[in-house]
């Protein structure tokens, strides 16, 4: 039986990378990062499931549909990060480890960035390596999940 899929989900104004402050979320658009982390999940034999939305609910509807159909998580929680409690719970239920992604180092940005409702719940978080975190967290969901 071929492992579970890998969940790669974005959260909101993500859908506008590529045009979005560049100078601080870079050049790459969500479909270049899709696509570069699709071929690194299936060169490692894994297929990558992903979903984008701008609304609190779509995307909490989706991480309950992932419970029992994938190994692991992947999630920029955009805005939400700082904001949802609700997002938090929802990702409990699917019980996979759950790898947070920042583009930015959102340490070194305004305050409310600092704090996170998502990262007592996640594995690992990864910040501030702008677009190459999302591969990095690829890498580590199929080499130890
Ligand atoms: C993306 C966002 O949309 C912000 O709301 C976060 C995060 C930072 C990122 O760095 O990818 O504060």
């Amino acid at each position: 039986m071929s492992p579970l899929p890998i969940l790669l989900l974005n959260g909101p104004n993500l859908n506008m990378l590529g045009k979005r402050q560049p100078e601080v979320y870079g050049s790459e658009t969500l479909a270049d990062v899709v696509s570069a982390c699709r071929s690194a999940a299936q060169a490692a034999g894994r297929a990558l499931e992903d979903f984008q939305s701008n609304s609190e609910g779509d995307m909490i509807d989706r991480i309950h549909a992932a419970r029992g159909n994938v190994s692991g998580i992947i999630i920029n929680p955009g805005g939400w990060t700082h904001t949802s409690v609700a997002l938090r719970d929802a990702l409990v239920i699917p019980e996979v480890p759950i790898v947070e992604v920042h583009i930015s180092n959102v340490h070194a940005r305004e305050a409310f960035r600092h704090h996170s409702f998502v990262s007592p719940v996640a594995t690992g978080v990864i910040a501030g390596l702008g677009t190459f975190g999302y591969r990095a967290a690829i890498d580590y969901l199929v080499k130890h999940h």
